[in-house]
């Protein structure tokens, strides 16, 4: 039943191609982040939880009277905006020493600070003192993806969490990347890449942040949490928001129908390198640190290359687009007629581009078949995500127990560091620098 369902949703979705294309941006398929142009940030502590029951105590910047984020609020704004980003030291801690003064940077912006509230001077940037404040003000000059953090102590303190991502969306609109049409997106996704060595967090938690020079773990620093958005797989799948991580707000699952640009802003968060690497196809990497991979001014990224692995570097920000049809496959991952009777349609290709002018499906593919013959459901092992079917959008039936983590009977790929020892909970395998992308059939909806 379920089956016949979904083939008629694809069928439905073809004949109505045109509302597809009215609902190519929607809201959920934009990063979630604050908005606005005055911002307040507060940097406080915090407990993150990883999936191997670990709980370490962060440093992370809050939204306001907000919890600790790890990482902090992305901070979304436009290109042009006069922004203004307060910052209050909240920060607590055990032992016999002070608080530590804490601070931002933001890397690719030319900051100054408020004449009424410019902290104190620090080595990077200006500070502020616990309890104290500092207001940081820039013009948003560039769109592109950006990163901010700690300036002070930074080897300590980026690592205890006071690291966030900025976007700045340009005057073109914000499912562009950058102003030029080569940069247009339908989905974007955040990869804020980072580790953690907990030896340093529980020191902070249990004798205080001046406790940590003695034991030499910054300089004998050794990582044994890996995290994408501040979760760890197989919390980088949960929903935005879910309340059992209340400091670790934002997921990472990217999802696509056939066809989506799917913009990909990666973020070096950590201290370390991270290859992130991904699944079912190349993505075309069009800018590094906010700026644009083009020749002159105004040409495009036509210095953007293809990879399939991003090499992540600290500090550093990659966009890449990704896209995905199912293009040279070689068969029809829709089905052929053999499949099913109720399966019978055409591939529409009026623009003669060898795309389905709806579906995105590639037509020199249309009705060739599944290539290899299945064993029975009885001699095969299951993964959660299989469908019961190798097509898109199918639904079979399965040996009861088996799959139930793919209902729209999507195509799922694993993206991941390549570095594979980070792909673990503190030694646990599978973890870590991990999640998956989801295609899903056309006509399937992604919230
Ligand atoms: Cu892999």
């Amino acid at each position: 039943m379920q089956t016949r369902v979904i083939r008629r949703a694809l069928q439905v979705t073809v004949l109505g191609g045109v509302f597809m294309v009215l609902l190519a941006v929607n809201a959920g398929a934009m990063i979630q982040g604050i908005t606005g142009t005055s911002f307040n940030l507060t940097a406080t502590t915090g407990h993150i939880s990883t999936p191997d029951s670990g709980s370490y105590l962060i440093w992370g910047y809050a939204n306001g009277a907000g919890l600790a984020q790890y990482p902090g609020p992305t901070i979304i704004v436009n290109e042009g905006d006069q922004v203004q980003v307060k910052l209050t030291n909240s920060l607590t801690v055990a032992g016999a020493g002070p608080a530590p003064n804490v601070s931002i940077v933001f890397p690719g912006q030319h900051v100054v600070v408020s004449p009424t509230d410019p902290g104190i001077p620090g080595i990077l940037a200006n500070e502020a003192a616990p309890g104290g404040t500092v207001t940081y003000q820039f013009t948003a000059a560039k769109p592109g993806t950006y990163t901010y953090y700690s300036g002070t102590d930074s080897a300590l303190q980026v690592e205890m969490g006071l690291i966030g991502a900025m976007i700045v969306r340009p005057a073109s609109g914000a499912n562009y990347a950058y102003n030029h049409p080569d940069t247009q997106f339908d989905r974007e996704t955040l990869f804020l890449l980072s580790e953690m060595d907990p030896r340093i967090h529980q020191v902070v938690e249990t004798f205080g942040p001046d406790a940590v020079a003695a034991t030499g773990y910054l300089a004998n620093y050794f990582p044994v949490l890996w995290f994408i958005n501040g979760r760890a797989a197989p919390d980088t799948m949960a929903d935005n928001g879910v309340p059992w991580l209340p400091n670790q707000p934002y997921n990472c699952m990217p999802m696509m129908n056939p066809g989506d640009r799917l913009l990909m802003r990666v973020i070096g968060g950590g201290r370390d390198m991270h290859p992130f690497h991904f699944h079912g196809n190349h993505a075309r990497v069009i800018a590094r640190d906010g700026r644009l991979l083009e020749s002159t001014p105004g040409a495009g990224p036509d210095l953007s290359h293809e990879l399939f692995t991003i090499q992540s570097q600290p500090g550093s920000t990659v966009d890449a687009i990704f896209g995905w049809t199912g293009q040279g496959l070689g068969w029809d991952i829709y089905g052929s007629p053999a499949e099913g009777p109720e399966y019978v349609h055409e591939c529409m290709d009026m623009d003669n581009d060898d795309f389905d002018d709806m579906t995105h499906e590639y037509c020199p593919d249309h009705y060739k078949p599944f290539p290899v013959t299945l064993p029975g459901s009885l001699e095969l092992t299951f993964g959660g995500f299989y469908s019961g079917s190798p097509f898109l959008g199918l639904v079979q039936s399965l040996p009861p127990g088996e799959g139930g983590m793919n209902p729209n009977g999507g195509y799922t790929y694993m993206w991941h560091s390549h570095t594979e020892k980070e792909m673990v909970n503190y030694d646990i395998f599978p973890g870590g620098m991990m999640t998956m992308l989801i295609i899903e059939a056309p006509g399937v909806m992604i919230h």
